[in-house]
C-alpha cells in the first residue's frame, strides 16, 4: 500500500489538473468513491495493529479531509471558469444597428389569433380576464363541486390568499361576462391558463380559446353548425368532424369533438393512435345552474359553451410534435412561423 502521504500529494495534483467537472468527479471518484483509494484505506483499519489503529483512522481522515476540500475548490474554479468561456462565446454588441431585424409572431400568437379572427368573422366578441381568479368564479359558479379533483393542490396553483388561484381555464371570463351583461351573448374569451402539469405532453401554462353563446334559441344544433364551420376555417379543409357524448360539470349534455386526424389523412398513426381521428374540443349546452348563478333567465334563454386548446391545434396545424418547442424560445424555432 502506498504511503498515506504519497496518496496524498497525487490526488491534489491530479485535482488541479482536471479539465472539466466530469473529469473532477472521475478523480473525486477514484478517492474518495465506493472503491476509492482513501475509502479502501479506512476498510484496511482492521489490519493495523490496535495500538496503532488510532493514529492511523486520525491520518486516514485528514487525507480524505484534504482531498474533499481540494475538490470542493477545483470545483468553484471550474464552474467559475465555465461561466466566463460562457460570456466570452456568447459575447455580443447589441448596440449594432442591424437591417432586416423585423420580429416575427411566435406560433401560439398566430394560431391564437387566426382562431379569435374567425369566430370575429361570426359576430363572436372577444372577452379577456384577469389569470390571477377568484376560486368561486373559476370553480363554485361552473358547477364543480367541492371535493371535485380538479380542486385538488395536485392540479391547481393556489395563490397564497384564501379564495384566489391561477385560472385553470377561461371559464370565468364567461361567468364575469354573463355577471356584466344580458343576454344574447356572443363571445371568445382566449387567454393564458395554468395547471400543475409538467411531462413530455403537458406544459403548466398553456393556452385556452373558450366560446360562449347564450340567446333564446341556442340548441346543439346551433353549436354542432358553429363547431363544424370554425374547424373547417381553422384547417382550410372538409374535414370530417364527429362529437362524441361526455361529461362537464358546467355543461349538459356534453360532447367532445374530433376531427379526421390531418397527419396521416385518418390511415391511422402515432398522433391519432392508430384511430383515424383527434380529439380537438370539447362542448355542450351551459347547465341551467351556471346560466341562473350568473343572472340569466332559464325561462327565455340557452347557452352553448365550447373549449379548445391552442397549443394542441398549433401543433396540428403546422404539424409540430413536441409541446415544448414553443416554451424554449429557440430563435430558429420561432422564425418559422411568420
Ligand atoms: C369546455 C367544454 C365545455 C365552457 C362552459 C362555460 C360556461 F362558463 F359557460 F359555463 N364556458 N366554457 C365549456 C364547456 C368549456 O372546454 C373544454
Amino acid at each position: 500500500m502506498k504511503d498515506l502521504e504519497t496518496v496524498r500529494e497525487e490526488a491534489l495534483s491530479e485535482i488541479r489538473r482536471t479539465k472539466d467537472l466530469q473529469e473532477l468527479q472521475s478523480v473525486k471518484a477514484k478517492y474518495l468513491g465506493k472503491r476509492g483509494v482513501v475509502t479502501e484505506a479506512l476498510k484496511r483499519i482492521r489490519e493495523i495493529p490496535p495500538e496503532d489503529r488510532k493514529e492511523y483512522g486520525r491520518k486516514v481522515n485528514q487525507v480524505k479531509e484534504a482531498i474533499e476540500e481540494a475538490v470542493r475548490k477545483r470545483e468553484e474554479e471550474l464552474k467559475r471558469e465555465e461561466v466566463e468561456r460562457e460570456i466570452l462565446s456568447e459575447w455580443a454588441d447589441l448596440t449594432v444597428p442591424l437591417q432586416n431585424t423585423a420580429g416575427s409572431l411566435h406560433p401560439i400568437t398566430v394560431t391564437l389569433r387566426r382562431i379569435v379572427d374567425i369566430f370575429r368573422g361570426m359576430g363572436f366578441t372577444v372577452e379577456e380576464g384577469p389569470e390571477v381568479e377568484l376560486e368561486r368564479y373559476n370553480f363554485d359558479m361552473l358547477n364543480i363541486p367541492e371535493d371535485h379533483p380538479a380542486r385538488d393542490m395536485q392540479d391547481t396553483f393556489y395563490i397564497n390568499r384564501e379564495g384566489y388561484l391561477l385560472r385553470t381555464h377561461t371559464s370565468p371570463v364567461q361567468i364575469r361576462t354573463m355577471l356584466r351583461r344580458k343576454p344574447p351573448i356572443q363571445m371568445v374569451a382566449p387567454g393564458k391558463v395554468y395547471r400543475r402539469d409538467d411531462d413530455p405532453t403537458h406544459s403548466p401554462m398553456f393556452h385556452q380559446v373558450e366560446g360562449l353563446v347564450v340567446n333564446e334559441e341556442a340548441n346543439f344544433r346551433h353549436m354542432k353548425y358553429v363547431i363544424e364551420s370554425f374547424l373547417r376555417e381553422f384547417f382550410q379543409t372538409d374535414l370530417p368532424v364527429r362529437f362524441r357524448a361526455s361529461y362537464f360539470p358546467f355543461t349538459e349534455p356534453s360532447a367532445e369533438v374530433d376531427i379526421g386526424c390531418v397527419i396521416c389523412g385518418m390511415e391511422g398513426c402515432r398522433v391519432c393512435k392508430g384511430t383515424g381521428w383527434l380529439e380537438v374540443m370539447g362542448c355542450g349546452m351551459v347547465h341551467p345552474d351556471v346560466l341562473e348563478v350568473c343572472g340569466v333567465d332559464t325561462d327565455i334563454f340557452q347557452g352553448f359553451a365550447f373549449g379548445m386548446g391552442v397549443e394542441r391545434l398549433a401543433m396540428l396545424l403546422f404539424g409540430i410534435d413536441n409541446i415544448k418547442l414553443f416554451f424554449e424560445n429557440d430563435i430558429r424555432f420561432i422564425r418559422q412561423f411568420s
